[in-house]
């Protein structure tokens, strides 16, 4: 991938495509495609395929997705498997079909099976059960691997992938029924500050843990690895660094400075127990992420207050 490269960037107004484009851009590539989701629908195969055809990017980095936190990917099961998989069908496809030199495809942690020994390695794909309440969406992701895999071995096209743990950070949605659970402590807790509640209600039982990486981190690493990787097995991207949700609760409550009482809403659901990836491919690769968490989580939330009329909805 040179400076001149040709370079579409998938969901470049996500979370992690807008991370990939901000580091591009950074880094001095200037020939970036992207289109917003109104200019190009990509679950519309026809739409894919004229807009490869004309275009003719030599890189692509799948960013595009339906995400969501563990409530909402367990409430719409159905939008969540049809959404990502006509996305990942249709752009790994038409890369193929269009001559695009490499692609890099963005997983998520929740593909690994559910009681996956722990820290969790590339090769534990497929060996055990999913987690149900992301059950509709790690299928989908699994789906797009494995077809980086098929058309690398049937086609010899260059195409990989990987599985960054949770991301979070800056232009993150902070809706509360879909967000992620950083996002969400940080509206929850900010919001209870300000109209001084008392307490505020975080959902399950705490007891979960999760790794989490700054935004900024994962882009980094989608680049590193579209410049100095290519092979069939996918890459975990983390941190090392876990925390309960008790304690991650702890640390947001800090930054935001919120002093009062947490309740547990245990009608919600847990998810997973725990999830660290085994980071170790990339790390002797020579990557490292950058961000330390409470960095990152002050980040955040200043961008929160910032923008939180956007957020808030007016
Ligand atoms: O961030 P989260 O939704 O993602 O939830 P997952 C992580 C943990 O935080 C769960 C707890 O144990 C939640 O019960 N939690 C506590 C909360 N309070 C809250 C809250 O107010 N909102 C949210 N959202 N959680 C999703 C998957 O799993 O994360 C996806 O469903 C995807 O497939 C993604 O992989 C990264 O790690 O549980």
């Amino acid at each position: 991938m040179d400076r001149q490269s040709k370079i579409y960037v998938a969901g470049h107004t996500g979370l992690v495509g807008s991370a990939i484009v901000r580091k591009l851009r950074e880094e001095g590539y200037t020939n970036l495609l992207i289109k917003s989701h109104k200019e190009l629908d990509l679950t519309r195969q026809a739409d894919v395929w004229e807009f490869f055809g004309r275009e003719r990017p030599d890189y692509v980095f799948v960013a595009a997705a339906k995400v969501g936190g563990v409530y909402i990917n367990d409430k719409l099961p159905a939008e969540f498997m049809y959404t990502n998989l006509a996305i990942t069908l249709n752009v790994i496809d038409a890369a193929y079909r269009f001559g695009v030199k490499k692609l890099l495809y963005m997983g998520s942690s929740c593909i690994y099976p559910r009681m996956a020994a722990q820290p969790i390695k590339e090769e534990c794909l497929l060996t055990g059960e999913l987690e149900k309440t992301n059950e509709a969406y790690a299928l989908a992701k699994i789906s797009g691997v494995k077809m980086c895999e098929f058309y690398n071995r049937q086609y010899g096209t260059d195409f990989i992938s990987c599985m960054p743990c949770n991301a979070y950070g800056p232009g993150d949605n902070f809706d509360p029924e879909g967000s992620h659970v950083v996002p969400a402590l940080i509206r929850k807790f900010h919001e209870a500050k300000e109209t001084q509640a008392g307490e505020a209600v975080i959902w399950g039982t705490g007891t979960p843990i999760r790794e989490f990486i700054y935004i900024d981190d994962i882009a980094d690493a989608a680049v590193f690895l579209m410049r100095h990787y290519s092979g069939n097995g996918t890459v975990n991207v983390g941190t090392g660094t876990e925390f309960s949700i008790g304690e991650l609760a702890g640390i947001i409550q800090a930054v935001v400075g919120f002093e009062g009482k947490i309740v547990h809403d245990l009608s919600k659901p847990d998810g997973t127990p725990r999830k660290l990836v085994d980071a170790s491919k990339i790390f002797r690769m020579g990557w490292r992420p950058k961000v330390p968490f409470e960095e990152g989580i002050r980040r955040t939330y200043r961008d929160f207050l910032e923008n939180m009329g956007q957020y808030a909805g007016g």
